[in-house]
């Protein structure tokens, strides 16, 4: 019998560098012969990318936050289903740029929405399915967000102030702290080789435990 993947989620506010992660950690997977799916949220199959587009384009008319947790959750649904769960029960490892972490950190930290809906949500979309292990890049937020200004054009999330990420970052770092032991934190203000260095050092624990 295949033995099922390893689900692992990246997470931490914007310009973190969990893009950047994400490529490295494939690249230590694949050396170790481990076959690896990388995606990411919202996103991962075509119709969740639509929504992905309909979430984060910048618009005149205001987005109610019940209108943005549902469309999170629905991508989400169907990225789940159509991709994450098949790809793990084939034994392949998933890596994925965000997940229900981000859920309660953007809506819940962010927004303001009760856990307890999130939560309700969260049941009902995954049922039990949680990532296996959520690596957690922490950086001050100027400085992830210094580094996304490069990239030019924002996006609607991108457009929000420092106050938003500040409350964002508060809400990852409070459910590491609550969940020892699944969740791990990388320090992502050091330099770029020194990040993917306790990285691959923890995937090695991972991969050898
Ligand atoms: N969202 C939500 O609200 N609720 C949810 O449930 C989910 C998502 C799932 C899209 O996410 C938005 O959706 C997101 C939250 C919301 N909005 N925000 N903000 P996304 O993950 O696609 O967007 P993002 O967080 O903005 O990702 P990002 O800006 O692409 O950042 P990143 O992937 O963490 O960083 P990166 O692209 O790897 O690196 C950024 C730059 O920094 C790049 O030039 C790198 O070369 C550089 N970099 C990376 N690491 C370093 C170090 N260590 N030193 C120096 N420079 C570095």
């Amino acid at each position: 019998m295949t033995q099922r993947g390893q689900f692992i989620t990246f997470e931490g506010t914007e310009g973190v560098g969990k893009s950047t992660q994400i490529a490295q950690a494939e690249a230590v997977l694949r050396e170790q012969g481990i076959a690896v799916e990388v995606t990411r949220e919202p996103g991962g199959t075509p119709m969740a990318e639509l929504i992905r587009e309909l979430l984060l384009a910048p618009r005149e008319e205001s987005v109610h936050e019940t209108t943005e947790l549902l469309l999170m959750f629905a991508a989400r649904a169907q990225h789940l289903h159509n991709r994450i769960l098949p790809a793990l029960a084939d034994g392949r490892w998933v890596l994925c740029d965000r997940f229900t972490d981000a859920t309660f950190a953007y809506q819940g930290g962010g927004r303001g929405v009760s856990s307890d809906r999130i939560a309700m949500l969260e049941t009902l979309v995954q049922g039990e399915v949680r990532p296996d292990h959520v690596i957690v890049l922490d950086a001050p937020v100027e400085t992830g967000m210094a580094r996304a200004a490069k990239r030019g054009q924002l996006d609607r999330f991108e457009q929000e102030e420092v106050a938003f990420f500040e409350r964002i970052r508060q809400c990852y770092l409070d459910r590491v702290r609550d969940n020892p032991g699944r969740y791990h934190v990388v320090d992502a203000s050091s330099p770029l080789e020194a990040v993917s260095e306790q990285v691959r050092a923890l995937l090695m624990r991972l991969i050898q435990s």
